[in-house]
């Protein structure tokens, strides 16, 4: 029997995007290499992130009926726990390209881990601001583990993301928020890995927006796929916010954002403009959603599909939720889950409706009577 051992040695630039990965999923800079703005010279700093799971969610599909199909682009998966990662093995691999010794960010958290973990991995410091107080406990749990320098100011993000702006024109780091463009580069993947499975795109994609960067780059990955018909069609973009922190929905910047979503607790976003044109171009629109419907689809994912997102993610089914009448017949969504429920570990244990019995004697049949036997 001769065995062909050609497709097994056949060199990783040849395999084409889209394709059974015989040899492991690489990162998203490997895999999108074509797309992506890196060169032989950049040095590729990854944690393999990426190739995050697009899972069907019925039970929110039959809340909403007229036969639709729901997705969750589970980004939660993520090596840090977040989006966050898609953009980051970008920003920190052409920072490190340009010989940068430092990067900084302001960030509501994720950012920060993401910033933080890349950075150290690739042999930088990693400044990271952030509001005192407003940061979920896993997100600033990783960012001091990881290493990084964490500045707790007395202000909010849009506060901070003034203060890195200028100190990265006055000293010698690089930013790494979503106004570094070649994060959105890297966050444009998701919407290549989408269209990947379905193998078109879908008629919406509902989305979390708090600096209204992740909506752009999706946006722009949904563009350069269909430019190389990859995909036939666009999805109407559909972007949720957190009542207390809708500037996209009021138009008006929030001065002081609330909401118990702490990852979108953002008055100002960065990106607003470049946001509007998607919204436009799209024929989307941006909704705003309670705290209470937020966590109502907190739970919800959780409890009848078996997916922890943090809270910011749930208000992208949240607000699918919320607009269901405008949903077309036999529409194909996706829900963008932004990051993983973990990261959150306060909110989930304040929020959750379960039982939860405890002092319970450690015998059996004090707990077969717990049990309700
Ligand atoms: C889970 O980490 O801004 O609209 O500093 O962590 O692209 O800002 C986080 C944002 C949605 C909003 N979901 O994305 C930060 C930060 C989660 C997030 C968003 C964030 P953008």
């Amino acid at each position: 029997m001769t065995l062909s051992l050609s497709a097994d040695i056949q060199p990783s630039s040849e395999r084409s995007t889209g394709s059974p990965r015989a040899n492991g999923w690489r990162g998203l800079i490997e895999e999108y290499r074509a797309y992506l703005p890196v060169s032989e010279k950049t040095p590729v700093i990854t944690l393999h992130e990426g190739n995050t799971p697009l899972i069907p969610v019925p039970a929110i599909a039959a809340e909403i009926g007229k036969n639709v199909q729901v997705f969750v682009k589970y980004d939660g998966l993520n090596p840090t726990g977040s989006f966050k990662d898609r953009g980051m093995t970008m920003a920190i691999s052409k920072a490190k390209e340009d010989g940068a010794e430092a990067v900084i960010c302001a960030s509501t958290g994720n950012t920060s881990a993401a910033a933080a973990a890349y950075a150290r991995r690739g042999g930088m410091r990693a400044f990271v601001l952030i509001p005192d107080g407003y940061v979920a406990l896993g997100k600033l749990a990783q960012a001091l583990l990881y290493g990084a320098e964490v500045l707790a100011i007395q202000g909010n993000f849009d506060r901070a993301l003034e203060i890195v702006r200028a100190a990265s024109e006055q000293y010698p780091v690089t930013l790494v928020n979503s106004l570094n463009p070649y994060r959105l580069e890297g966050q444009k993947t998701a919407a290549f890995e989408v269209v990947d499975v379905l193998g078109d795109a879908p008629d919406w994609l509902c989305i979390p927006v708090g600096n209204a960067g992740n909506i752009t780059a999706y946006w722009m990955g949904f563009c350069q796929y269909h430019q190389e018909r990859r995909c036939t069609k666009l999805p109407k973009m559909m972007g949720f916010q957190a009542m207390g922190a809708a500037p996209m929905v009021t138009g008006h910047i929030f001065e002081h954002p609330e909401t118990i979503a702490t990852a979108i607790r953002i008055g100002n976003p960065a990106n607003r403009d470049r946001a509007i044109a998607v919204q436009h171009a799209s024929q989307g629109t941006f909704n705003a959603v309670t705290d209470d419907e937020i966590l109502d689809a907190y739970r919800l994912l959780a409890s009848g599909e078996g997916i922890f997102c943090e809270p910011a993610s749930a208000a992208s089914v949240a607000g699918l939720l919320k607009v269901k009448d405008q949903v077309p017949e036999n529409a194909k969504i996706v829900c963008v889950l932004t990051g993983n429920g973990l990261k959150d570990p306060d909110t989930a244990i304040k929020h959750s409706r379960s039982q939860f019995k405890q002092g319970i004697a450690p015998d059996l049949t004090s707990v077969a009577q717990a049990m309700g036997f």
